[in-house]
């Protein structure tokens, strides 16, 4: 069934220069890019985007990082697109990554693990009207 999920591309992606790299792996894979933002992030934001981890012991470098420079806000649809781009990122922390993926390939730090992406469709819910407008969830 065709779904759509939001990926951020972390700051130090964007600072790296591995916008394009990680836009045409998803692109290369099949998934359509439905909506595009660079953007900087709020402390509010930030602090919204990853309350579900509020209290942990990486939670202010996590807000902080993610709001310490320019990222790019996407939404992305195709088929299981959640799991897929789960799947196309690997492993939360980049050592566990398998080569191929994303983090695998092209990342070492975990609290600065170049990219976010919704993990269920509730989360999808969660983060995407945090950064755009029910209209542009629908087009
Ligand atoms: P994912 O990004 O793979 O969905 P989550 O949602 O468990 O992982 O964690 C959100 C973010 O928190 C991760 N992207 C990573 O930056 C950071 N993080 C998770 N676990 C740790 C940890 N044990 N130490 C430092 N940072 C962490």
């Amino acid at each position: 069934m065709s779904e759509r999920t939001l990926v951020i591309l972390k700051p130090s992606a964007v600072e790296r220069g591995l916008i394009g790299e990680i836009v045409g792996r998803l692109e290369r894979k099949g998934l359509r890019l439905v909506q595009a933002r660079l953007m900087r992030m709020s402390r509010d934001e930030a602090e919204r985007l990853y309350s579900v981890h509020r209290g942990k012991p990486f939670y202010e470098d996590l807000v902080r990082t993610i709001s310490s420079g320019k990222v790019v806000v996407m939404i992305w649809e195709g088929r299981s697109a959640i799991e897929v781009v789960r799947r196309l990122i690997g492993s939360t922390d980049p050592v566990k990554a398998e080569p191929g993926t994303i983090r695998g390939d092209l990342g070492l730090d975990l609290t600065d693990n170049l990219i976010h992406a919704s993990d269920s469709v509730e989360s999808f819910e969660r983060e995407g009207v945090i950064f755009f407008t029910s209209e542009e969830l629908k087009s």
